[in-house]
């Protein structure tokens, strides 16, 4: 049968209509359906050890379009649809985004995911299965609130399993059960990415917004993926989803090994175990716990195997986001693992006497990380500098004492998603000038040098940027009701809102082009300011920042003084989808993190992917896509880490100084509380951030801002010269084959996990 043949037969059976009468919701339905079919007809990766990718967030977007890729059935499929009257693309507008995951960290395993499949390797990731997933963002009057975000409907592609573990809390036991999502690789077989629910999973607890009961675990447990830990049910309630993840996980890994009938004192010679951050650390006294009770292991023994089996990956160095649990806490939802923990505390502190290396501090709490660095056998960064600043100052002590564990893994993004489906028309030009090679070995995009002074090929490249900003300005035209110039330089700042990413200093860059406007000096080309990001809703400055981000937007749009020389957009609920749109849009990549404090970055090398010029601080990946692009092909700004690092040590950063010293900066700053800035937005808010950046401002933003204000100048005025940047793109897409996620799997693969 044929491929339309078999949708047909779908159709027939699903609606009782042909291809032709179908609407897309129902195309949409039945094109899963068929894919579902494909995949469940691929073979699956087989191997003698496997590697359990865990983690908190699987941020995998919508996945009809990159299955249909890896399938190599899209291009089909999109013939078939279009003899029969329909368009693919708008049928996978009807498909709702899964929601499991707050940003880089999750997105990072999506793309690790598509890549384990894509290079043949045996490799499932373990999760949970979030109802409402990550809040949806919606505006009202200026500023973000939180909804619940409905996403799993009837027909999706989660496949429920017959698989049930029961899970032990303190008080409680909670049963759960296993959905899985096939992951295949490009032109390859199929993983699992196992979620796991509770059985007893309540929806109705959720009314109005994300607000509910946090007592009763096994109705809420599976209900939200945390954006932040403001309290303490909130905090328990993150501690119940972490342990009933791993343990769901340990029995999984376990049932696994047992039904191939291995020795399970032999467990690392049959599985990896990468722990991504520190969310999943009690897997290792959980499996421990396991191997001593139920399977007969010493101490000893389940200590030796349980370390040469798991790994850990570090996702940042913000104090704050480095998990310290209560022991008291653990011991309110998982008793059972306090004498592990304990026994692991007291077998560090027995062997080393120095404070900064203990699992148990002098207050009782539990450093995850430690956990993880003595009893894993990896330690990684995720990106050269983040990997260095590791090994010199956030965790020299453990570096001198395992100097082995550590090393570095630059992260990566999958081409298939951020480049064969959201920019459909580079990737056929791409083809079309350097063959088709760079689909699976990414380092041939470099062959585009070649082209470098072919003037048809720059052309094409530039013709296709300016195609894809007409696409994003229908649809913000649409989504956000703002009009855009596509013949304006499209800045783009996408990522969660944080303070150390410093979307602030992009306001008051944007304030200090207003106030020049207004004051009469006109920029020959016309700029279009675009943001996206969420705000934890317990953190207040980044709502704040928000907030001024969209009172700006209502100032500058409606100016008219100003805005046909500028429009600032803040897109609402920016998400994987929003971003597939905006990045092959982008002309400037706004990479503006404090140096040290942005572990990688993964949005800077899609950017690069999609010929977006980066604007950057020496920060995370920053770094290594400025060795590889040159000087000349990025706008690098900025106090280095190791000057920021000094300030801190110091602590002799004062915002107040910068202010002063500066009238441009004053200027700006004084305007987040100016008249017209109040006559739009709430006192409240923006007299808040107003303080925070001139009496605390943690993350630094001013002590950059005049040079930030002086290289940005720069590259609007560069891009004036078409010639120059078509250069530039050409050469940043040319050099982004480093940054594809086979070969950051290839390494995993070669450095930790060494599968077959
Ligand atoms: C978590 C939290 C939680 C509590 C409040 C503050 C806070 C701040 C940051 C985080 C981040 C957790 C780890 C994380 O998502 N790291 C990101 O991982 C990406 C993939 O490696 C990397 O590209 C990003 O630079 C890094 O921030």
């Amino acid at each position: 049968m044929n491929l339309e043949q078999q949708l047909n037969e779908i159709t027939q059976k699903t609606y009782g209509k042909k291809i032709a009468d179908c609407t897309n919701a129902e195309l949409y339905n039945c094109v899963l359906q068929l894919s579902k079919d494909l995949m469940a007809a691929t073979p699956a990766i087989t191997g003698d050890k496997k590697v359990y990718y865990i983690s908190m967030e699987f941020l995998i977007g919508k996945l009809l379009s990159n299955n249909l890729i890896n399938l190599g059935v899209y291009e089909k499929l999109d013939e078939v649809l279009k003899s029969n009257g329909k368009n693919l693309a708008d049928i996978e507008e009807a498909e709702p985004e899964p929601s499991l995951g707050n940003g880089g960290l999750g997105r990072l395993a999506a793309c690790f995911l598509d890549s384990i499949a894509t290079l043949g390797l045996p490799g499932d990731g373990i999760g949970l299965n979030y109802h409402f997933g990550l809040f949806k963002q919606v505006f009202k009057d200026h500023l973000q609130n939180a909804e619940k975000n409905d996403w799993i409907e009837k027909n999706s592609w989660l496949n429920k399993t017959d698989i049930t573990f029961e899970v032990a809390f303190g008080d409680k036991k909670v049963k759960s059960v296993l959905y899985d999502i096939d992951v295949i690789g490009y032109e390859n077989g199929v993983n699992k990415l196992h979620l796991f629910d509770v059985a007893s999973v309540d929806e109705s607890l959720v009314k109005k917004g994300i607000d509910f009961d946090k007592t009763e675990v096994e109705k809420n447990l599976t209900l939200f993926l945390y954006p932040d830990d403001s309290d303490e049910a909130g905090n328990l309630l993150r501690i119940y989803q972490e342990y009933f993840m791993v343990s769901n996980g340990a029995q999984l890994i376990i049932r696994e090994l047992k039904e191939k009938r291995y020795d399970l004192h032999k467990m690392n010679e049959h599985a990896a175990i990468q722990i991504n951050d520190t969310h999943p650390t009690m897997v290792i006294p959980e499996l421990i716990r396991i191997l001593t009770e139920e399977e007969g292991f010493k101490m000893d023994e389940a200590i030796d195997v349980v370390s040469k089996t798991c790994a850990y990956t570090n996702h940042t160095i913000l104090a704050e986001a480095l998990e310290k649990w209560p022991l008291s806490y653990i011991e309110e939802v998982v008793p059972q693992l306090v004498p592990i923990i304990k026994e692991l505390s007291d077998r560090v502190a027995e062997k080393y006497e120095e404070e900064d290396v203990q699992i148990i501090d002098e207050d009782d709490r539990v450093h995850m990380a430690h956990i993880d660095i003595h009893y894993g056998y990896s330690v990684n960064g995720v990106a050269a500098i983040h990997t260095d600043i590791l090994k010199e100052s956030e965790l020299n002590h453990f570096y001198k004492i395992y100097p082995e564990k550590f090393n570095n893994k630059t992260n990566g993004i999958t081409f298939r998603r951020w480049l064969l489906s959201c920019n459909k028309e580079l990737a056929a030009f791409l083809t079309e000038t350097i063959g088709d090679g760079f689909k699976k070995d990414a380092n041939q995009l470099e062959k585009l040098l070649e082209k470098i002074d072919d003037q048809a090929v720059l052309d094409r490249l530039y013709e296709i940027k300016k195609d894809n900003k007409t696409a994003l300005a229908k649809y913000i035209k649409e989504k956000e009701g703002i009009e855009l110039d596509t013949n304006s330089i499209f800045d783009i700042q996408v990522k969660r809102l944080h303070e150390y990413k410093r979307q602030q200093m992009n306001a008051l860059y944007i304030i200090h082009k207003y106030l020049e406007i207004k004051g009469g000096k006109k920029p020959s080309t016309p700029m279009t300011f675009i943001f996206g990001a969420k705000a934890a809703p317990a953190y207040v400055i980044a709502q704040d920042i928000i907030h001024l981000l969209l009172v700006l937007s209502e100032i500058v749009n409606n100016d008219p003084d100003v805005s046909p020389y500028m429009k600032v957009v803040m897109v609402e609920n920016y998400n994987v989808s929003y971003a597939e749109k905006l990045i092959p849009a982008c002309d400037i990549s706004e990479q503006i993190s404090l140096a040290s404090k942005e572990a990688s970055g993964t949005g800077n090398m899609k950017f690069m992917l999609n010929g977006a010029v980066t604007l950057g601080t020496s920060d995370g990946a920053n770094v290594e896509i400025h060795e590889l692009v040159g000087d000349d092909n990025i706008y690098i700004f900025g106090k280095d880490s190791d000057t920021v690092i000094e300030h801190y040590k110091k602590a002799d950063y004062v915002s107040k100084d910068y202010y002063k010293k500066s009238p441009v900066i004053k200027a700006a700053v004084d305007f987040i509380v100016s008249k017209e800035a109040l006559a739009v937005g709430h006192k409240e808010n923006l007299k808040r951030l107003y303080d925070e950046l001139l009496k605390k401002d943690w993350f630094m933003t001013l002590l950059d801002l005049e040079e930030y204000i002086e290289v940005k100048d720069r590259a609007l005025k560069d891009y004036e010269d078409t010639q120059k940047w078509k250069k530039m793109m050409l050469v940043n897409i040319a050099k982004a084959g480093f940054f594809s996620s086979d070969r950051t799997i290839a390494e995993y693969n070669r450095d930790i996990w060494k599968l077959n």
